[in-house]
């Protein structure tokens, strides 16, 4: 058996300016980056005094299977090929916490045994520079040294005051795509994810993130899936499942082509994602419909305004302006998944308000 998956769907679709993305998994793993493949991001012109913040290479700063043994509590797990968009949602999803007067947000520093861990701190500076240089950032790193855990707590200002306190675990794309089974080879899950899926004291809520240039997405979910099915017997009853697609003006550019008849539609909202869904990644699409109504969404998510630039053959793209809507509107997803609470003000101050006109 092999992984290289005929790519001939995607490349009839994908008449679009930028370069194309990975073709095979078997490449994704082995040769590439998403930043080589992919659109490039502005290059940098000044020197970056945080230049090294993350990613240093030092084994402490890691999140381990030990440490995720030690958690209890609620987890955020995103899924997907390198370059699909993970990194991305994480930082637009704190960039949206930590601005909003909706809430009082503060990171919480992890203890092991005495000492502070600090390397969620410096992941979230790394991606507070995303926004402040409108770059993309380049793949994460990899291996389980380059595992990173970051744990919040927010408290809505407004309304009901349940206080959410919840982690998320980066994990680079490249480690993701080896749960696809080869020849020969056992598919492996990072050991820290295996350790929390497996934890009944967890709250796991699984992302996976589809970006519309990649023709593998539906067979890294699939194997995830099948992982599932052969190691952790409860999941589609206690886990929640987000799909989100990212970049989604592409996303609705694709299914143009693919169906015309969604034409007249000009955003990838409502039933149009599910269409999507069952055109692009059908088995995907087939998890979702079995999962839990109460556990399940679905979402775009649109960083915000980008540019695209073409230089010397190589498309670069820019982030000219941060739009926080679909970061709001997961953000308000999540709380209730794991709060089993409405965020917003309460009837009785809605009422008020409309009083109030
Ligand atoms: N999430 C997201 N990604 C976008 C969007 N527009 C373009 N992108 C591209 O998606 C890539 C995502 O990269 P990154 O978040 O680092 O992917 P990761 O490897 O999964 O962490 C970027 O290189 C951009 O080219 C968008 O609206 N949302
Ligand atoms: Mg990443």
């Amino acid at each position: 058996m092999s992984n290289n998956i005929s790519t001939s769907r995607t490349q009839k679709t994908g008449t679009h300016a930028t370069k194309p993305w990975p073709q095979t998994v078997e490449s994704i793993e082995y040769k590439h980056t998403a930043m080589e493949n992919g659109p490039k991001s502005e290059p940098s012109l000044t020197h970056d005094p945080f230049g090294d913040l993350v990613g240093s290479g030092s084994s402490d700063a890691a999140f381990t299977p030990e440490d995720a043994h030690n958690r209890k509590g609620n987890f955020i797990i995103p899924f997907g090929l390198p370059g699909s968009g993970k990194t991305t949602f994480l930082a637009s999803l704190f960039k949206y916490i930590d601005e909003s007067e909706k809430f009082d947000s503060r990171i919480v520093i992890p203890k092991r045994g005495k000492v502070l861990n600090y390397a969620g701190q410096a992941m979230l500076n790394q991606w507070q520079k995303i926004f402040n240089a409108g770059r993309f950032l380049g793949a994460t790193p990899v291996g389980a040294d380059a595992l990173r855990e970051l744990a919040y707590e927010v408290t809505p200002l407004r309304g009901q005051k349940t206080r959410l306190r919840f982690n998320v675990v980066e994990v680079s794309g490249e480690d993701l795509v080896r749960i696809v089974a080869k020849e020969g080879g056992k598919p492996r899950l990072p050991d820290v994810i295996a350790t929390l899926f497996k934890k009944s004291s967890i709250r796991t809520m699984i992302v996976l993130v589809i970006h519309p240039n990649q023709p593998d997405n539906d067979l890294l979910f699939n194997n995830l899936f099948i992982w599932l099915n052969s190691n952790i017997g409860h999941y589609s009853r206690t886990f929640s499942l987000a799909v989100l697609i990212a970049n989604p003006d592409l996303a609705l550019q694709h299914l143009h082509k693919r169906r015309p008849d969604t034409q007249g539609y000009t955003r990838l909202s409502g039933n149009i994602l599910k269409i999507y869904l069952k055109e692009f990644t059908p088995k995907t699409h087939a998890i979702y419909q079995s999962w839990s109504k109460k556990k399940r969404a679905i979402l775009p998510f649109r960083v915000g305004e980008i540019e695209t630039r073409q230089e010397n053959g190589e498309t670069y793209e820019r982030i000219l302006r941060f739009d926080p809507q679909n970061a709001a509107q997961f953000f308000t997803w999540i709380y209730r998944q794991f709060t089993g609470r409405k965020l917003g003000p309460r009837l009785i101050s809605r009422v008020i308000r409309w009083l109030n006109g």
